[in-house]
């Protein structure tokens, strides 16, 4: 091994290097060689001054299974900005049954708490294995002494014990985008002692949520045993045979201020007036989401029928506009969705569109821009956001975000991890519960502009306070930080008796 490696102590980190399944950037092969466009959103814009700072790395797949061209590409996108990004390449099997195969169609849904859709194929977790240790072995060759390798999602849960086993003593953290489920759906996975000890293996391990933290304990003393644990707070310490593994919840966010300065410009105002332009005198409900079964699309739709048989007040002035974007094609269960979704949305505007020209739901099937995507932002008096399980839903913070006028009303499930930070001025809901869901859109859709305005104001505080920033800063705090005293302890949800929300 490098004799410069893993010498270095807690205090002198010298490079942030930034591990994901995909680099943050779209590469495309054209007749001048690659072209790439550099990523953008949340997560490389909080990320980019630290790496930068430090002249840091992000290791990832560059999407594509060429190698000739590509890292020259990379360093030509990169030149100036401070940091380089390592493009790991996979093969079409590899991409198939690592990324489409155990990420997403057994992790993903057993995740989401959704079993039953699981493909539990041996041959998904030989490959999941195979690209891990790839990854390792990329990690091992580029980092140096003293490097802080940060891991993200599910994709690479078993990276800490392939480099241990490389021999990288670096201190590696991981942090994981979507939930950790409780102990009797985690027990279903063939594979779960490994994957549990290899998390375990990382030095630092960051959830979305306390809940997400408290699944994963418990999960640990159930399957593992001999552990203790200590700290109130926002993180806490395991004791695993003779290492401390570092387990915290850090609700991740979007750059609050970029947002609102986004949200301002004449672009977002230009799309925002074409919208109202085309639904005049209507109030405009949102939905956006990428096609996915745990975003709980069908039932949404189903509230809103309820909503319109239940309350015919609202008949005729309100529209629901569902966005849809495309997503995971060629993973079983996505077009079945689809069809649903569409069949759905088709006899509901059977239902109730009449001779005045009202269509009841404004159905679109692709990815928006973001002037687009703002611009329903600011357009829409209430979004829903009604996933069965979400990580987060960075959508719920966005909206809140765009409300420039805090006249927005959130309508959040109460199973997306936006809802421990945002209950107590969204209006939550249990998706699963249909008609209280109608009866909750009735309640935002008739609310008094004075409470509007009270909860969106702070919805849009706590999101201002909590934001990207502080996400990042938290999580490489705790990856240095000797003491536990030192963090707060974050928002926990759990649902009340005879509250407002539930069906009546
Ligand atoms: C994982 C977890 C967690 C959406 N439609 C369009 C569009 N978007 C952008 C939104 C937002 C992002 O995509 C989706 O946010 P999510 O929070 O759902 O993030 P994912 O990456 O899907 O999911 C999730 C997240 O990681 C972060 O930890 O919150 O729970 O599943 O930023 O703005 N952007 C554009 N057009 C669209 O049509 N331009």
């Amino acid at each position: 091994m490098d004799e410069d490696r893993n010498i270095g102590s807690e205090s002198d980190v010298r490079r942030l290097v930034v591990v994901s399944n995909r680099l943050p950037v779209v590469m495309s092969e054209t007749v001048d060689g690659w072209h790439v466009e550099p990523g953008s959103g949340g997560l490389v814009t909080a990320l980019a001054p630290v790496l930068r700072n430090r002249g840091g790395l992000w290791i990832g797949w560059s999407g594509t299974s060429e190698e000739e061209g590509v890292a020259e590409a990379l360093a030509e996108t990169t030149e100036g900005v401070g940091y380089s990004l390592v493009p790991i390449s996979l093969t079409p099997e590899e991409t198939d049954k690592h990324y489409r195969g155990f990420s997403n169609e057994i992790i993903w849904p057993l995740f989401h708490d959704l079993q039953s859709l699981c493909n539990f194929d041996p041959a998904y977790w030989k490959a999941y294995e195979k690209v891990n240790d790839k990854f390792a072995r990329v990690i091992t060759r580029e980092t140096v002494a003293n490097d802080f390798v940060w891991v993200h999602d599910y994709h690479l849960m078993l990276v800490a014990s392939r480099l241990k086993a490389m021999g990288l003593r670096a201190k590696v953290g991981f942090f994981l985008h979507i939930p950790f489920p409780p102990l009797d759906i985690f027990v279903k996975l063939p594979w779960r002692f490994q994957i549990l000890k290899a998390l375990l293996d990382f030095d630092l391990l960051g959830f979305q949520t306390m809940r997400d933290r408290r699944n994963f304990i418990h999960c640990v003393r159930a399957l593992v045993g001999q552990t203790e644990m200590c700290g109130r707070g926002q993180v806490c310490d395991i004791q695993v045979a003779s290492r401390t593994v570092r387990v915290g919840a850090f609700p991740i966010s979007i750059d609050y201020d970029a947002l609102v300065e986004e949200a301002r410009s004449k672009e977002v105002a230009e799309s925002a007036w074409h919208i109202h332009e085309n639904l005049p005198e209507r109030q405009i409900i949102l939905g956006v989401d990428r096609l996915d079964y745990t975003k709980g699309i069908p039932s949404r739709l189903q509230a809103y029928r309820r909503l319109l048989e239940r309350y015919p007040e609202h008949r005729n002035k309100v529209t629901l506009v569902q966005v849809v974007v495309p997503s995971r094609r060629g993973i079983p269960g996505y077009e079945e969705l689809k069809t649903t979704i569409e069949r759905l949305v088709g006899e509901i505007n059977g239902q109730f569109t009449h001779e005045s020209g009202w269509i009841p739901i404004h159905y679109i099937y692709r990815s928006l821009s973001r002037y687009e995507l703002l611009g329903y932002y600011r357009t829409a008096e209430i979004t829903l956001i009604t996933p069965l399980k979400d990580g987060m839903n960075l959508v719920a913070k966005e909206y809140c975000a765009s409300s420039l006028e805090e006249n927005g009303v959130l309508v959040l499930s109460e199973f997306a991890g936006a809802a421990a930070e945002l209950q107590r001025w969204a209006l939550l809901v249990n998706p699963y519960d249909i008609v209280g869901m109608s009866d909750v859109i009735h309640q935002a859709l008739t609310m008094e502009p004075g409470e509007r305005h009270r909860r969106m104001h702070r919805l849009r505080q706590t999101i201002r306070r909590h934001d990207i920033f502080w996400w990042v800063d938290s999580f490489l705090n705790a990856s240095i930080a000797r003491s536990l005293d030192s963090f707060p302890v974050v928002d926990d949800y759990v649902p009340e008796a005879g509250s407002a929300r539930r069906s009546g």
